[in-house]
């Protein structure tokens, strides 16, 4: 079965509790030429301020995606795609891993299982909300790595593999290594694309570059050149 990310390569990911640079509007970045977007964040992360910014992208013609951080913020919206539901599998804390899970599963009656995937997060950056938020073991080499990304794949069945260093650049050799592992999953890579040729370093590896900051700091124009890398890699 495939799924609809085995034909992506770029990724939107836009934060609600961030502004857009002044002049950009949601749907200019709707229109970047990115393959879906992603609609999540780690801090200020509200139901109001989601549904605002799945509100504004739904009359554009792209995927949209919900990223919940935790279960209390999942919206039901009709423009919605789906939903693609972090799980960190180096967090240091449990409640990151299935327990923040264990919770939304049984709280949500109608669970909208065919619109639900997960993604198997190795966390990257120690100086990250997300590292800090779910307490990760950041302190691992390449090989660590892609032994994270074989269980994610082999014993957990994860179709998603999701290398983030938010906000900080990646080592490229991490990331080469975290392809080599993964076989049947598609690979993402995320943190710190700022350009055609970071885009690029990154996409040579990884199946999906996803890109965040870049829209909130600067606009477009910046996120188009990185989608023409990630279509060009
Ligand atoms: C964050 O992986 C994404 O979850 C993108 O990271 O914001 O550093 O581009 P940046």
């Amino acid at each position: 079965m495939t799924a609809p990310w085995d034909d992506w390569n770029h990724i939107l990911k836009i934060d609600p509790d961030k502004d857009l640079p002044e002049g950009t509007t949601y749907g200019d970045l709707c229109a970047t030429g990115t393959d879906a977007i992603e609609v999540g964040g780690t801090m200020g992360i509200t139901e109001q301020n989601m549904e605002a910014v799945v509100e504004a992208c739904a009359e554009h013609d792209v995927p949209l995606y919900q990223e919940p951080s935790s279960p209390d913020v999942v919206i039901d919206n009709e423009a919605l795609e789906g939903y693609l539901v972090p799980t960190v599998f180096n967090a240091g804390s449990p409640f990151w891993i299935t327990g923040a899970h264990k919770e939304w599963v049984r709280i949500d009656d109608g669970f909208d299982w065919d619109r639900t995937a997960t993604e198997a997060y190795i966390v990257m950056n120690p100086d990250a909300d997300v590292a800090t938020y779910t307490e990760a073991d950041c302190d691992l080499d390449a090989d660590d790595v892609a032994a994270y990304a074989t269980v994610a794949e082999r014993m957990f069945g994860q179709e998603i593999v999701y290398v983030e260093y938010s906000g900080t650049f990646g080592d490229e050799e991490v990331v080469a290594a975290a392809a080599e592992a993964t076989d049947e999953s598609t690979l993402f890579y995320g943190g710190g694309i700022h350009d055609y040729d970071s885009a690029y370093s990154m996409a040579q590896y990884a199946d999906v570059i996803v890109v965040g900051n870049l829209a909130h700091d600067d606009g477009v124009e910046a996120v188009r050149e990185t989608v023409r890398a990630a279509s060009d890699a």
